[in-house]
């Protein structure tokens, strides 16, 4: 047993009472969000607490999970705090470093080969610490916590975006950046803005073709890339009850794309069935002793509108299933008008790949439902008309999907198992294409489409639907196809229709694994060595970054004004990057590359202002490091959207840039900023956006008298000599002032361990 029985004994003891003192307090019924938040503060409940979408409150999370691509700097950075142990249950995950190339078994000795280094450090690092260890090959970060820690009621950071997946247990799951893990394992207050909520009322069950990855995919285009900023969306009614556990992962898990804080389902009979089914039913009986408590109030069930701070309603009896993308996770568009919109676009209508599986959508469910449709095809004389492939979400799924004989269904139309990682899902993908400038089409199952994600290729398309979806448009060989209404024409000649999937949301066998790849901390980790080669290419230990200098930042000059999207992909890309994940210099020269120079609408291309010459823009911030000019990043709104890996922070940081300035943040970059000790400021007026010059030189003034809710003035001196003063605002408090003046959050941290 790997999960921390004692722990939540503990918490659902203490529960009730937490939830009603608050409630009295508050002096009205609560949400299932609220409920959760309270009974897991770090201090007393603060009198703002119920300003939702105002004040910072802090809390104390009951665990935290790590993934090897995030994990390596936020233990480099805990190693540095001071601390012999973890204050609370942490687990480190392997699954990002594998890359996908001809089939699970060799793509994963690779892996083990070419990782070694990585590997070795994260398992030392994590048997010195207490810190539970997964190996390569054991699963995917939020599928191995959903079967092995997840639980109704509880809350947990992880260092990774796809975090709330658990809350389809009914958890409070976060993503954040690796210095809030470290916060927390530290033992100290993790602090999160009172968030809104969101509530997504769902009636009537779903049939036939749809599936619950179509209630995201439909409530992402409702609220766009945007839409969930600040808020957690809590999930309700008789519709969520008859969604299955691991169907209700999907749809937090993609809760992430409409930048929602997490978002959640109440305790009910299905996450009961799937506690049991995964080796916990003392977890469910638990849950069940309390459950009134781990579902909102009723009231709030009675009238939803007045206590959500927005409501969203949707009949899952009239959901279609959906196709969203390419480029954009929002960009919703219903099956019955994906052939007209394919036309309308221009976009590739043949499919040269379908990918199922992966965090979002492998549960014993997707399969088995896919699987069904395989064999209905084969059955008619279908064969697939795209290549194929399917990614398990864990080694728990896979063993029992092989026994099953699921694993035999998909090859018989030439599915490839990939190994039970991110793989494609995070450009760690040798995709075959004859050539990568083509435009062409891909659908996966996955939960993010930007630009290059997949297989690094700008021209490629990529969609994202449901796993039956992907399976039926892989028989089909083209996205312009409807299973629901669309004919097909097999080896004979005969045209025949696809019969609705069909399949079981819990293996009617159990569950079965034979080494599911967990491995134990050392209870006594003092004499363990943590080992960094000081040549490595690969791993650096940290030095701390320099504390502010204590006056106005003057003479930055203008890296690069970023124009359109800016995500994380393009501030610090992955795939072939990820190998540098542990090493802040290396990793460093991928900074901004992916971003659209405003001025010449390309990438890797800006002006360096000291010698007028145009260069990549990781080289330009190294002149002007090494001149010891500071410099500023422009972007535009909602920048930094997507995953939640720091370096998108500590690369500008390290640098030398001194501010980041935009129109709007996400959520979890904003954080990573400030805990980096960056400026992170928005235009006050959202135009002055327009006034940023190719050659300006800018003064941030007002850093003496920094303080929260006072907005800064910028300087832009422009080259011919004029100057226009903006006004730019912020949403540091004085914790957060604290960490920009102190050079980051680990210096303070620091400070208080290290005497
Ligand atoms: C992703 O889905 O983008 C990732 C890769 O899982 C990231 C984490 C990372 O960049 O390491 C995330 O979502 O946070
Ligand atoms: Fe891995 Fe993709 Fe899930 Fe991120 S979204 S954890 S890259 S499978």
């Amino acid at each position: 047993m790997v999960f921390d029985l004692a722990l939540i004994k503990k918490l659902y003891a203490e529960l009730p009472g937490k939830v009603a003192a608050a409630r009295k307090l508050i002096g009205k019924p609560l949400t299932l969000t609220e409920k959760i938040l309270y009974a897991h503060l770090y201090g007393a409940l603060p009198a703002t607490a119920h300003n939702r979408g105002k004040d910072y409150v802090d809390f104390a999370p009951d665990r935290v999970a790590m993934q090897d691509a995030t994990a390596q700097m936020a233990l480099l950075q805990f190693m540095t705090a001071g601390r012999s142990k973890v204050a609370v249950p942490s687990t480190v995950h392997c699954d990002h470093l594998i890359q996908a190339k001809v089939g699970a078994k060799k793509d994963l000795e690779l892996a083990i080969e070419t990782n070694r280094e990585v590997y070795d450090f994260l398992s030392s690092i994590s048997d010195k610490y207490g810190i539970g260890f997964w190996k390569a090959g054991a699963g995917i970060i939020h599928q191995v916590v959903l079967e092995n820690y997840a639980f109704p009621g509880g809350m947990m950071i992880g260092t990774d975006s796809h975090t709330p997946n658990a809350g389809g247990l009914g958890m409070v799951a976060i993503g954040v950046g690796g210095a809030d893990a470290v916060d927390v394992m530290a033992g100290l207050p993790w602090e999160l803005k009172m968030p809104k909520v969101i509530g997504v009322k769902l009636t009537g069950k779903m049939s036939g073709w749809t599936s619950c990855k179509d209630v995201i995919l439909w409530v992402a285009g409702q609220l766009t890339v945007k839409g969930g900023t600040g808020a957690i969306v809590e999930y309700f009614g008789d519709g969520a009850d008859s969604m299955s556990a691991t169907g209700k992962g999907t749809v937090c898990n993609m809760g992430a794309e409409i930048g929602a804080t997490c978002s959640l389902f109440a305790y009910d009979e299905k996450m009961g069935a799937y506690l049991k089914a995964t080796g916990r039913d003392e977890v469910a009986a638990l849950a069940d002793g309390i459950k009134e408590h781990l579902r909102p109030d009723v009231e709030v069930y009675a009238d939803p509108a007045k206590y959500y701070d927005q409501l969203l309603e949707l009949d899952l009896n009239t959901l279609e299933p959906y196709v969203n993308g390419p480029f954009t996770p929002d960009l919703a568009t219903p099956i019955s008008k994906m052939a007209a919109a394919v036309k309308e676009n221009g976009w590739p209508a043949k499919l040269e790949v379908a990918l199922i599986g992966s965090c979002t959508n492998s549960s014993y469910e997707d399969i088995s439902r896919s699987a069904s449709i395989v064999e209905d095809a084969v059955s008619k004389g279908l064969k697939a008309n795209a290549e194929f492939t399917i990614t398990p979400g864990s080694e728990l799924v896979r063993f029992t999907i092989e026994r099953d004989g699921f694993i035999n269904t998909f090859e018989k139309v030439g599915g490839v198992v990939l190994a039970n990682a991110c793989g494609p899902c995070i450009g760690q993908w040798a995709r075959h294409i004859d050539d990568p400038n083509r435009k062409n089409t891909i659908i996966t199952s996955f939960n993010r489409n930007f630009a290059k994600r997949n297989d690094g290729n700008a021209s490629t398309h990529a969609f994202v639907a449901s796993p039956e979806i992907v399976t039926a448009m892989a028989i089909a060989g083209t996205i312009a196809f409807n299973p629901l209404t669309d004919k097909l024409k097999n080896a004979s000649g005969e045209e025949v229709l696809l019969k609705e999937p069909t399949g079981f949301e819990l293996p009617p066998k159990g569950f079965a694994v034979e080494d599911a790849g967990y491995q134990a901390p050392a209870a006594d980790g003092s004499g363990i060595q943590v080992k960094v080669a000081t040549d490595s290419k690969r791993l650096q230990l940290l030095e701390p970054f320099k504390a502010w200098e204590g006056t106005d930042l003057k003479g930055l000059k203008l890296l690069i004004k970023a124009k359109g999207k800016c995500t994380t992909d393009h501030i610090s890309m992955a795939g072939p990057w990820l190998k540098f994940r542990g090493h802040l210099d290396n990793i460093s020269n991928n900074m901004l590359i992916g971003a659209i120079n405003f001025y010449n609408e390309k990438t890797d291309t800006v002006k360096n202002q000291l010698t007028g010459e145009y260069g990549p823009v990781p080289a330009t911030a190294r002149v002007y490091k090494a001149a010891g000019v500071g410099s500023i990043v422009v972007g535009d709104e909602n920048y930094g959207e997507g995953s939640s890996r720091e370096h998108a922070a500590m690369e500008p940081r390290f640098l030398g840039v001194r501010a980041i300035l935009v129109r709007s943040f996400a959520r979890i970059h904003e954080t990573n900023l400030k805990k980096q000790g960056m400026l992170g400021l928005t235009f006050a007026n959202k135009e002055d956006y327009d006034k940023i010059l190719e050659d300006d030189t800018i003064d941030i003034v007002g850093l003496s008298s920094f303080a929260p809710g006072q907005p800064l003035t910028i300087m832009l001196n422009h080259q011919d000599g004029t100057v226009e003063n903006i006004l730019v605002n912020h949403t540091y408090n004085e914790q957060q002032i604290e960490w920009f003046r102190a050079g980051g959050a680990l210096n303070v941290i620091r400070s208080q361990f290290v005497k």
